[in-house]
């Protein structure tokens, strides 16, 4: 055979066996044995050498030909072969964007700190600064400060974890009227401040009672406040709160702190007043202290009380919670069950 013909034959098969390819691999194999060191053309090239030196040159330059043949072919076969092969795997992980997805559980605020949100509304939208404190608190702030010197027998009234003698968990949020008032400086207008946070006192856990619960303190002090503002300002944030159905009653208490003191009630949820098992029959529930600052509280703050006066109340957010949404026992908040939590979602 001459070499013209081996070379047309090693094309013609080698363009057969390039097009019958099925994956890269093959493909590879295909051009190593077409053009690598010991394959055919290479091969066959080294023949030219024999040739007369007047047929070199065209066998030369059909040699040359047919290897830029196959090289291109293999190419093309190459591109064609990895379009394929990137098709399939496209098809393959083709994804469904009309599928629902995975539900990731997301958290939400606990349903006393929504309500704890609704009271500063409320307060900031009359104008109120919102202001917070330590929990670990000194005990002259929690008692001395707010008219309670030591061996004042009202300190009976919330049994006290004490840290040392002198540091303590605060029992109530009132020490921030005390706070607020050190630094509050009247020459730029009145103080009107709430502090929401966690209380902590020695009490027997009970449906209605928690040794950890919350308070939101308020406190407004000015020129000419009367008790009439605060039941102003209560009733406010009771109908912003439960609606304007709902009524605020003062009944006369005692606060070493204020002067004259009152617990507020307001409209039982439950039976809207008429009188239930909720309410033991009274038609209102009790849900917060308050009463006109006692003149020493100003005094020991440094604030004239000749010339200054106002109102303050201590709010119990857990039991408006508890009357909110009908909860009987107040431990379920602090239990963390997701199941009883999620439901305020
Ligand atoms: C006080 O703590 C006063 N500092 C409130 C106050 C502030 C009076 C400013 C005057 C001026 P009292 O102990 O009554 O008061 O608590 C206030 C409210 O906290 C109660 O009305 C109730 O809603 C809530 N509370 C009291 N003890 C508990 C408890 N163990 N568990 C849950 N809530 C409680």
């Amino acid at each position: 055979m001459s070499l013209q013909t081996e070379l047309e034959t090693i094309k013609d098969n080698g363009l057969r066996q390039i097009e019958a390819a099925t994956d890269q691999k093959e493909l590879n194999q295909i051009k190593v044995q077409l053009l690598g060191k010991k394959g055919s053309i290479t091969q066959t090239l080294r023949g030219i050498a024999k040739l007369p030196v007047e047929e070199r040159p065209t066998a030369g330059s059909l040699a040359n030909q047919i290897r830029d043949e196959l090289t291109t072919a293999l190419e093309t076969k190459l591109s064609a072969l990895e379009t394929a092969s990137l098709n399939q795997k496209l098809a393959a992980e083709k994804i469904d964007v009309t599928l629902p997805g995975d539900q990731i559980p997301f958290g939400h605020p606990h349903v006393i700190q929504k309500i704890i949100d609704e009271i500063e509304d409320i307060f900031i939208g009359m104008g109120y600064q919102v202001l917070s404190g330590p929990e670990v608190e000194e005990e002259h702030y929690n008692f001395e400060m707010m008219n309670l010197p030591k061996d004042h027998p009202a300190r009976d009234m919330q049994d006290t974890f004490y840290i040392t003698k002198e540091i303590l968990m605060r029992t109530h949020t009132s020490p921030m009227q005390a706070r607020a008032l050190e630094t509050h400086d009247f020459s730029q207008g009145p103080l009107k401040m709430i502090s929401p946070g966690v209380v902590f006192r020695r009490d027997t856990d009970d449906p209605t009672h928690s040794h950890q619960f919350h308070q939101v303190e308020g406190i407004v002090i000015d020129k000419h406040i009367t008790m009439a503002d605060l039941k102003g300002t209560l009733t406010a944030m009771t109908h912003a709160l439960f609606g304007d159905k709902f009524q605020v009653r003062l009944r006369p208490s005692y606060f070493p702190f204020t002067e004259p003191s009152v617990e507020a009630d307001i409209t039982c949820m439950n039976c809207g007043g008429k009188g239930c098992a909720v309410c033991k029959g009274s038609g209102w529930i009790e849900v917060l202290g308050a009463g006109m600052v006692h003149p020493n509280v100003l005094k020991m703050a440094g604030v004239n009380p000749h010339e200054y006066g106002g109102f303050a109340f201590g709010v119990g957010p857990d039991r408006f919670a508890m009357l909110k949404y009908g909860v009987n026992d107040i431990r379920d908040f602090y239990l963390n069950n997701l199941k009883f939590l999620t439901q305020f979602d």
